[in-house]
């Protein structure tokens, strides 16, 4: 190919993944020297961002492991070739299965903001391995919202905010972190439509908050007062959308009657907002044709995120704002994406699992004990929990006293240095990626992305790397292979037949059902191709259960003729394709309670209701008199995925932003130097003076404080969030972290401190 073409890809640095175009070039090819959004792919339409243009930083990073790693005794690295490598990774895994049990075998991760396919393949690695416990970061976000959504609707729902008139954005501030298509296209567009109102709910006038028609500058932490005090306004004034109460929920007497109890003046008070503004914006939500709402860290990461993410659920189901245009949906999505109202509990804490999770908090304390379920060894994949956990040194303790630790990673991260074996992995422009967060409605979309580049000599797939594992732990054998590999070379009908009798009825192949349609069906696809294999096994599953879905958007017949058609789709479209079309009414039928309606009544966070607002006004320890907001979202940050400090061209220290008032009273100015203790740690940071911060609420940004080597040897930039959190923090019901509510103090920097 043409090294001047246009190439299409996606951009990997937020969980948009909007479709992008790339040319390359530069030494050998391997460079991105250009890229624009891709108009073909069907969700982001030709949109991308600023940090779009960022990612040969991603590509080229210096730290990249290039070979097999395992840990020397005196701690320092040797590389090993790969035979080797998987040999002494499965021989030491399946030694721990056999003393201590699969279950003591950990998998964290799977993927991050779009690569997702490592996570399917290494299902395979965990079923040969007997391995039960898992997680990643959504355990440290999503999951509260998960167990309420569950339990109330039975599904997850997402919103349509191209269509609403009244938009809510709840701790979000898209503008920055996005996760709406196209947002800032969308929130310009609700900014100028005077018909149409912007609502935003954050403690600093963000940039979203700075489009907003009403913006609600709450106390940090003050959320569920505010969400108590709406949902108040809207019972007293009957603004409750009682027809479609009556159609499709039920146990709404409980509710009103709780609503009723809450003292609107106070709750505002203890909000820190004004009581007149809080009803008119209780106004604009009820009265709203079509409100769509999104609820995000700033309060999934703070005190009371469950009992926010409920009252939050409640006044959607309040104002009826689900099942119609511009409102909330249950998405199809081709990956059975983790839901779940908090099945089984973890092993040593007995903490609620949701979506089979395990709440980041709770890993340390799971292995930092002498309990006898306590898990002995994990495998870590395109993950970096020794920077995105709580309590950063607890875990690298924790981390550090397993039996095994096998990081499957392309740099050579904070969670890599701790590792036994580091396997180096292809990155996401080396092979063929998907992302797994596709949750458009009416119509979805799905973009397999072909591989630009081969990898260079070291780096492996990580369905490589799974296939190899599973051969190594016994889990396939060449004489199931064959069968299917000379099905494959008889067409899709053939192998669809062998696949289907020979691997289908069988549950111990089934668990390795990834790698055995790569190492079978892989192969006769085109090798920019080849680890989308596995999309294959989730097209047949999306057309048994979806096939209305599908064949609405093309795919029709039956369901082995539909997920042939629309894999072939996956393969012949590298912007993407639109997979399913649904109906709105649709949404109605896949509320998956019991009886199909939603249940407004969850006895337990009505009681946490009653409580909080019972509870008297805010206390805070004297000594921490400030709120730390650990890991903001900002222009130049994106998770731990670009690791050169160079990606940044403005904040390059990640400040930390602080308010005017609170800067005069410390004697500090923009670029100046503070210290930052929380009850955890303390860190010197470099301060931002902000007009947008409100005083005793400072922040600092997400994804900085690596150590990236240079010239003259290693740096580190920023402060890493995590070395001033703490895994107490979390939330009773879920364990999620109160990373947004840190307690602190700021003290000027003593002349010559570092
Ligand atoms: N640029 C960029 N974009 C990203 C990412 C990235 O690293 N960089 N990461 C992606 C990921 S993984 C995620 S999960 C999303 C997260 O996206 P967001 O949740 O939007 O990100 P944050 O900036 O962490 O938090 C949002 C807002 O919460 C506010 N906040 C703080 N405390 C409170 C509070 O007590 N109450 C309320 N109501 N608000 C509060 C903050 O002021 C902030 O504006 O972003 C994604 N997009
Ligand atoms: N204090 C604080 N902590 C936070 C947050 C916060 O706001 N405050 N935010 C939390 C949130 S919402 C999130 S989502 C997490 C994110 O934290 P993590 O889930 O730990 O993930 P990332 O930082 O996105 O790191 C992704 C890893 O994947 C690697 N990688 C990239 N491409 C590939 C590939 O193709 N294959 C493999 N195998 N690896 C690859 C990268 O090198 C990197 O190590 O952080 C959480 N931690
Ligand atoms: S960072 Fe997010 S919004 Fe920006 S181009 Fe990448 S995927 Fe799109
Ligand atoms: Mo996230």
């Amino acid at each position: 190919m043409d090294a001047s073409d246009w190439q299409p890809t996606a951009c990997i640095l937020c969980e948009c993944n909007c479709g992008l175009e790339v040319r390359l070039g530069g030494e050998g090819g391997r460079h991105l020297v250009r890229t624009r959004g891709d108009r073909r792919h069907p969700v982001s339409r030709g949109y991308a961002c600023e940090k779009a243009h960022r990612l040969d930083f991603y590509q080229h990073g210096r730290d990249r492991v290039l070979a097999p790693l395992r840990r020397r005794a005196d701690g320092s690295f040797e590389t090993l070739d790969w035979p080797t490598a998987i040999r002494e990774v499965a021989e030491r895994l399946a030694r721990v299965r056999d003393t201590h049990g699969g279950a003591s075998i950990f998998y964290y991760g799977g993927g991050g903001q779009a690569n997702h396919l490592p996570g399917a393949y290494a299902t395979a690695t965990r079923a040969a391995l007997g391995s039960r416990y898992r997680s990643n970061a959504l355990a440290q976000e999503k999951t509260g919202e998960m167990w309420v959504s569950h339990r109330m609707f039975g599904a997850s729902t997402r919103a349509d905010f191209e269509h609403c008139d009244v938009a809510l954005f709840l701790g979000k501030n898209p503008w920055h972190s996005h996760s709406i298509p196209r947002a800032r296209v969308t929130l310009k567009e609700l900014a100028r439509d005077p018909g149409r109102t912007l609502v935003v709910v954050d403690p600093r006038r963000s940039e979203t908050a700075e489009l907003a028609d009403i913006h609600l500058q709450v106390r940090p932490g003050g959320d569920a007062w505010l969400l108590a005090a709406l949902g108040a306004v809207l019972v007293r004034e009957d603004l409750v959308a009682h027809d479609f109460l009556r159609a499709h929920a039920t146990g709404l007497e409980p509710v009103l009657a709780a609503l009723r109890a809450v003292d609107i003046a106070a709750a505002c008070e203890r909000a820190g907002l004004d009581e007149a503004l809080v009803r008119r914006t209780a106004g604009v939500l009820g009265r709203a044709r079509a409100l769509a709402s999104f609820e995000d860290l700033g309060v999934q990461m703070g005190p009371n995120s469950t009992l926010v993410s409920y009252l939050h659920r409640l006044l959607i189901a309040l104002t009826g704002s689900f099942g119609k245009p511009g409102s909330h949906f249950v998405p199809t999505t081709l990956v059975p994406f983790t839901g779940g109202a908090g099945k089984g509990k973890s092993p040593v804490a007995g903490a609620t699992l949701v979506g089979g999770l395990v709440p980041c908090n709770v890993l340390a304390e799971e292995i930092l004990c002498d309990h006898p379920a306590r898990y002995r060894a994990m495998i870590v994949e395109a993950a970096n929990p020794a920077h995105s956990l709580a309590d950063s040194a607890r875990l690298r303790a924790a981390l550090a006293s397993l039996d095994t630790l096998v990081v499957i990673d392309v740099a050579l991260t904070e969670t890599a240095r701790l590792a036994d074996y580091v396997l180096p992995a292809a990155t996401q422009l080396e092979k063929a990626e998907a992302s797994f967060f596709n949750f458009e409605f009416p119509r979805n979309a799905f973009h397999l992305r072909p591989r630009l580049l081969p990898p260079p000599e070291g780096p492996l797939s990580e369905a490589e790397i799974h296939a190899r594992l599973g051969a190594a732990l016994g889990a396939v054998d060449e004489a199931t292979l064959a069968p299917l590999r000379e099905a494959a070379s008889r067409g899709r009908a053939a192998y669809a037949e062998a696949f289907m009798t020979r691997v289908m009825p069988d549950p111990r192949l089934m668990s390795q059902a990834s790698t055995i349609l790569y190492r079978t069906l892989g192969p006769t696809l085109p090798e920019p191709l080849r680890e989308g294999a596995v999309l294959y096994g989730l097209a047949l599953r999306a057309a048994s259960k979806h096939g209305a879905s599908l064949a609405r958007a093309g795919f029709g017949g039956t369901p082995l003729e539909a997920a042939g058609a629309l894999f072939d789709a996956l393969l012949a479209r590298p912007s993407g394709v639109v997979f399913a079309v649904d109906e709105w009414s649709q949404c109605f039928e896949r509320i998956g309670t019991p009886d199909g309606r939603i249940h407004l009544d969850l006895p337990d966070l009505l009681e946490t209701l009653g409580a909080l607002c019972a509870s008297p006004a805010e206390v805070r320890d004297a000594a921490f008199p400030f709120v730390l907001s650990a890991g903001e979202r900002r222009s130049f940050t994106a998770n731990t995925i670009l690791r050169d400090p160079g990606w940044r061209l403005a904040d390059a220290a990640g400040a930390l932003r602080l308010s005017p008032a609170d800067a005069a009273a410390l004697g500090v100015e923009t670029g100046g130097r503070v210290r930052l203790t929380t009850r955890r740690g303390s860190a010197v940071v470099t301060v931002e003076v902000s007009g947008t911060m409100q005083p005793g609420h400072v922040s600092l940004p997400n994804g900085l404080g690596l150590h990236y080597p240079t010239d003259a040897g290693e740096a580190t930039t920023g402060v890493a969030p995590n070395e001033l959190t703490a895994v107490e923090d979390r939330d009773p019901f879920v364990g999620t972290p109160w990373h947004k509510h840190v307690p602190a103090r700021l003290e000027p920097v003593a002349p010559g401190e570092a």
